[in-house]
């Protein structure tokens, strides 16, 4: 186990509009590494937030007829709601219009001043206000930008970094840790993006004021790139590199940031190249996860097709939808939202595999054994294997996670689920209860004992419905880290356990239209 400090971050996110299923994806895959992390006894820190900055958003506040600072108060607000709605165990949120954030922000700038990478110019070329990005004549497919985002021209004074001068540096970093940038394809074509040659990047906007000022050059706003991708170090602590916070998450920790792939480019050249360049460690990772579409379409706002959170987890349930979206597709793969599908894994996978199997034994625990975890006297080598199968989960889940693999780990759980259901058929302790009682007995400790393990490795998943099941098998709080899938921490027989209760309900399929 690692003994390094865990810094894991999400991207902060634009408030021109408000939380989709996008965001919740992302903010769930970091609050299940968070937590996973947690469980396994190293120390954690979990930052989200929300952009503030930038010529977006100061466009949307002009069309609600706010000021952008009302206008960002409220928005803000509906993302630290949604964070609390999905449960997320962030330890802090961070918002760019903060003055720990403006004060940090001002400090990079003169920081690359210093460090001679920064000059005056003037822009003149192409920007794309919804992609808060600037684009060469070379980039455009038919006049838009690559993304579908339309662009427009841009003639003004503007800052400009040396990004040129770090293409040779980059590449070298590149080379020297391959798993900074994962996945393994992803990083490929941030290889041939920055071989491909590194123009100098403008960072400075004077055609609109919503930002943070330039230090001491007040027609100047900071791109809002730079802005916000230095959140990640303010909330460390970033300019003092000497408090604890910073030297414990920044200095000397595993830092991991998770974006869409969307914006992968921002977070794999532009980022570390400042960090670079005022000598700042850089992080060990950047993780670019797909993009989901809804039955098959581009989720948009012009599209209508804009799935709210809020309604998957009044729906579903918030652990159901959590389970979805980690289960459903690999990490780094794009992935198709359906309803249909949504409610086969759910009846699949939560309600007749795990939740079947945690009913059947434990109501028959309740009546068979008095409510008792029973005895395992008579167990017997084929119970051994079952277990050893259920202790396993703890490396197989280690494995996958490391690598992001939440769809692997998820399989494997239920894979051991599965094979608990076909134990329980084929011992047939209804039958043993009147042939074999000591038999009966083992057959049920060792199918309480799979049930526990499961929900040990549920816990960074599904909280809630792993509580319950923990709760149910009466496994104390400081029972429940990674290390107790094990022999170990087994469940001790003559236990009193609680009325077992249902905790993944059936869904039926309600024609839509
Ligand atoms: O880009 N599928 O903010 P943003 C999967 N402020 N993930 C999606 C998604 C989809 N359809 N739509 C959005 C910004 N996301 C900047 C980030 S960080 C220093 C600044 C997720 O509000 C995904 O994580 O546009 C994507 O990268 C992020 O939301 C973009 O959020």
């Amino acid at each position: 186990m690692s003994e390094i400090p865990f810094y894991i971050t999400t991207p902060i996110y634009y408030v021109n509009d408000k939380p989709h299923i996008g965001h919740a994806y992302t903010s769930i895959a970091c609050d299940v590494m968070a937590r996973y992390m947690r469980l396994e006894g190293r120390e954690v820190r979990f930052l989200t937030g929300t952009d503030e900055h930038g010529q977006k958003v100061e466009k949307s506040a002009g069309s609600a007829n706010l000021t952008p600072q009302e206008f960002v108060d409220m928005v803000s607000e509906s993302f630290r709601e949604l964070a609390g709605e999905l449960q997320l165990s962030h330890d802090d949120f961070i918002r760019t219009t903060q003055p720990r954030h403006i004060r940090a922000a001002q400090a990079m700038w003169d920081a690359l001043m210093a460090k001679g990478d920064i000059y005056l110019g003037s822009y003149a070329g192409w920007y794309s206000v919804r992609d808060e990005a600037f684009y060469g004549e070379e980039e455009l497919v038919g006049g838009i930008a690559p993304t579908g985002a339309p662009v427009e021209w841009v003639e003004e004074p503007s800052y400009f970094f040396r990004l040129s001068k770090w293409q040779e540096p980059l590449l070298a970093y590149f080379e020297a840790h391959p798993e900074f940038i994962a996945p393994e394809a992803r990083r490929n074509e941030v290889i041939s993006f920055v071989k491909g040659g590194l123009r100098d990047l403008s960072i400075s906007r004077t055609s609109f004021l919503w930002g943070v000022r330039v230090p001491n050059q007040d027609a100047h706003v900071i791109y809002v790139w730079l802005d916000a991708l230095v959140n990640y170090l303010t909330a460390v602590g970033y300019p003092d590199v000497t408090c604890d916070l910073y030297q414990t998450f920044w200095e000397h920790a595993d830092v991991t940031h998770v974006v869409g792939k969307d914006i992968l480019r921002f977070h794999a050249v532009y980022w570390p190249a400042f960090l670079m360049s005022v000598g700042v460690p850089l992080p060990r990772q950047i993780f670019a996860h797909g993009w989901w579409t809804n039955e098959g379409q581009k989720i948009s706002k012009s599209l209508g097709n804009v799935i709210k959170p809020e309604q998957l987890i009044e729906t579903y349930g918030l652990d159901q939808t959590r389970y979805f979206l980690l289960r459903e597709v690999p990490f780094g793969a794009d992935g198709n939202f359906s309803r249909l599908a949504m409610v086969q894994r759910i009846n699949s996978e939560l309600a007749n595999t795990i939740g079947n199997l945690a009913q059947r034994s434990l109501s028959m625990v309740q009546k068979q054994c008095g409510g008792r975890v029973p005895s395992r006297d008579g167990m017997v080598a084929g119970d051994q294997d079952v277990l050893m199968r259920a202790y396993g989960l703890q490396e197989a889940v280690r494995t996958s996670l490391v690598d992001f693999k939440f769809h692997a780990a998820l399989e494997a759980v239920v894979e051991v689920g599965r094979a608990l259901n076909e134990y329980i058929d084929a011992q047939a302790p209804w039958v043993l209860k009147k042939t074999d009682v000591s038999r009966m007995e083992a057959v049920l400790y060792t199918l309480l004992e799979g049930i526990r393990c499961i929900a040990l490795c549920l816990q960074p998943f599904m909280p809630t419905a792993a509580d319950k099941m923990l709760f149910q098998l009466s496994v104390p709080e400081n029972a429940r880290m990674n290390a107790c899938v094990s022999a170990e921490y087994a469940l001790i027989s003559g236990a009193v356990l609680p009325e077992p209760e249902g905790i993944f309900p059936r869904f039926q399929v309600v024609e839509e239209g």
